[in-house]
């Protein structure tokens, strides 16, 4: 710890001398203060690479309103304001993307790597009309963009556990051509939490789940990505890209499950021709087509159900082989109507899921159809208007509608191959910006979100006791939604204030059916919240950051808590930034968790109050930043951390202990 503050100290000096750039953050603060909607987010590459995070889904819960499930050291499940699954959509580049296990050990967020990405916009509620779903808000990955000439960066991280990430992307451009290649390798050992055990170690000595004696201190994960973009610009006004990324990522523990990934196989696909101003009437015109795919295995080899006995003949008690894919199209026009802007647009895509699973014992081995091959088809169209009125009020409405046919293509006890089900949707959505003065904006909307049951939901089918099958029944979720957002800012300086209410109708809903059957229901349900966000510059370079999060969620059909919502979430931070060298203590706070859905066995979760320390400078494109996260090495655990089925252990996950971090990037 002293050589750290030594270090440290020397740092401050040598950038004293070495004289402060542009102003970074002061740019992000008025960017934040002046450009974003209030019930808009970012999170940049820099707030990224600052924070030990191992994946995006981890990286995000510094957003207001955003937290995460934990089922191992990575691929950590993003949360929005109490909403997650399919009730959020979570895109790359505008692209539907969606993991193949039924039990999410890969998420969305979990396909793309950091050096993919140039910022993450948030948008919360049901205001993105351009994309289908989503009913609890949009969080859309943008990837990074060849630049003009030579350009590439590279990136070293290495922390506690061994854990290691390195990236280098090289890119080139000129006024008719540009490429980019990257390419992204990281793993880690297993993390121990505050009370000095691996995460592997949390099972009893009598759990049959628990890991085997040569599994406890392996490898947590294994990842190489590689990913390339070529972009052409046919005229002045027009561009046309595609980029492909292929990522690997193997042996990834999940102590929060009963089985851990062999392997997670992506493939992803996304060519854009976007030509603007193309009349005075036609101001934009976009082509989208996108096609991704994963195969994804697991089992249980790595844990004592997998002991050779009389009905276990082979390396595994329990395995499932997962597929799926999605490709898709978009047309987008922005056009010129009256003293606004219309956009249209007509969008479809195809979502396929499929997985096999097989046990021993009384099942001998034998293929079961888990998800049945299940095609789901979307077709949708929207409209949206944008309308300055004058300079200070601005309105925005739209309409969408979707068609969506589900249909099986494999046989189980639930249902039979070939059964079609289809749903018909509206969302709609009013916006009203008003901006009485400068540094001061005020958000109001309403909005209706919907969003169609997937295929683990309608046709999921995992017998035994508690045996686990889907509802085909399910109608598609209503939300109506109200939001209310107030930003005030000035040169460096922004505080944001954001409420929202929402009522569910259809809410798909898991629940213990029977005492040997969970299953999906259709209830109402209510959620609301709350976010405070704010960010100061004061002199000296000094900067305060403060943020709070709540939301508070019911089953009004069974008058009791909604499961797996996060409890009260804070953060304040004080940093030090010349632009050249900073310095900054954080302090993270979450209050219990006593709103439980007793019925699923959810228990109560204590509060925590966590510190994080974090230094950097840069010199001359290089930027080193050392830190230390859970400085007193607390042992304590996230709301959402073991509650999940299918395959969930019922052991609590807890968050990693005191660790070290340290991250060496080049930039040219
Ligand atoms: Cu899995």
């Amino acid at each position: 710890m002293h050589t750290y503050i030594l270090a440290l100290l020397t740092l401050a000096l040598i950038c004293q001398t070495a004289g402060a750039e542009e102003k970074l953050l002061l740019d992000e603060i008025t960017v934040r203060g002046q450009q974003e909607s209030p019930q808009e987010e970012t999170l940049s590459i820099r707030e990224v690479r600052e924070s030990p995070a191992k994946d995006m889904g981890e990286a995000l819960k510094q957003v207001e309103g955003i937290s995460y499930v934990r089922k191992g050291a990575i691929a950590n499940d993003v949360v929005l304001r109490g909403m997650q699954k399919d009730n959020i959509n979570v895109l790359v580049d505008g692209v539907r993307l969606h993991g193949a296990c039924p039990s999410r050990m890969d998420p969305p967020a979990f396909h793309y790597d950091f050096a993919e990405i140039e910022q993450v916009k948030v948008v919360k509620g049901p205001y993105d009309l351009s994309n289908p779903g989503g009913l609890g808000g949009t969080i859309d990955a943008r990837t990074r963009q060849p630049g003009k000439g030579p350009g590439g960066d590279i990136s070293l991280n290495y922390g506690s556990w061994n854990s290691f990430n390195a990236s280098a992307t090289a890119s080139y451009g000129n006024e008719a051509y540009d490429g980019l290649l990257g390419y992204a390798y990281k793993y880690s050992d297993v993390p121990k939490s505050g009370d000095g055990k691996l995460l592997t170690e949390i099972y009893p000595a009598s759990n049959p789940n628990r890991y085997k004696p040569a599994a406890i201190d392996s490898r947590a994960y294994e990842i190489n990505s590689a990913w390339f973009k070529f972009g052409y610009n046919p005229t002045t006004n027009s561009r046309t890209d595609i980029s492909y990324t292929y990522q690997d990522a193997d042996h990834v523990l999940y102590p929060y499950l009963k089985m851990d990934a062999d392997y997670d196989k992506t493939h992803r696909v996304n060519w854009n021709y976007r030509i603007t101003d193309l009349s005075p009437l036609v101001k934009e015109l976009k082509l989208q087509a996108y096609w991704n795919q994963v195969d994804h295995l697991m089992d249980d080899s790595l844990r004592a159900t997998s002991t050779p006995s009389a009905s276990v003949t082979r390396f595994y008690s329990m395995q499932t082989d997962a597929k799926t894919h999605v490709y898709g199209v978009k047309l987008n026009a922005a056009l010129a109507v009256g003293a606004g802007t219309l956009t249209s647009g007509i969008d479809y895509y195809n979502r396929n899921w499929d997985a096999v699973n097989r046990r021993a014992g009384y099942f001998s081995y034998r293929d079961l159809a888990m998800i049945p091959d299940v095609a789901i088809d979307n077709l949708g169209l929207f409209t949206e208007y944008e309308l300055p009125l004058g300079s200070m009020v601005s309105l925005k409405g739209g309409l969408r509608g979707d068609l969506t046919w589900a249909e099986t293509g494999k046989t189980n006890t639930l249902v039979t191959a070939g059964t079609t089900k289809d749903f018909a949707n509206v969302s709609a959505n009013l916006q009203l910006s008003y901006t009485p003065r400068q540094g001061l904006d005020i958000f109001t909307g309403i909005a209706r979100g919907t969003r169609t049951p997937d295929q683990q939901e309608l046709y999921i089918d995992v017998p035994g006791n508690p045996s686990w099958r889907g509802n085909p029944g399910l109608d598609a979720t209503v939300n109506h939604q109200a939001d209310i957002g107030l930003k005030v800012s000035s040169e460096g300086f922004y505080a944001n204030a954001s409420f929202f209410y929402s009522d569910l109708q259809d809410y798909v809903n898991f629940y213990q059916a029977s005492p040997t059957l969970k299953s999906y229901q259709n209830i109402h349900a209510t959620i609301w919240g709350t976010e405070l966000g704010s960010q100061v510059a004061m002199p000296f370079d000094l900067f305060l950051r403060g943020s709070m999060s709540y939301v508070e969620a019911r089953n009004e059909s069974a008058g009791k808590p909604l499961a797996e919502i996060p409890p009260l979430r804070g953060a304040v931070s004080i940093r030090y930034d010349n632009s050249t060298f900073f310095f900054e203590v954080q302090e993270n706070l979450a209050r219990e968790q006593n709103r439980v859905d007793t019925g699923l066995g959810e228990q109560r979760t204590a509060g925590w109050a966590t510190t994080d320390i974090k230094s950097g400078f840069n010199y001359q494109g290089f930027t080193v930043i050392v830190g230390i996260s859970n400085l007193f090495d607390k042992q304590y655990f996230s709301n959402l951390s073991y509650a999940r089925d299918p395959f969930q252990s019922g052991v609590k996950v807890p968050e990693s202990g005191m660790n070290l971090y340290a991250t060496l990037t080049y930039k040219f």
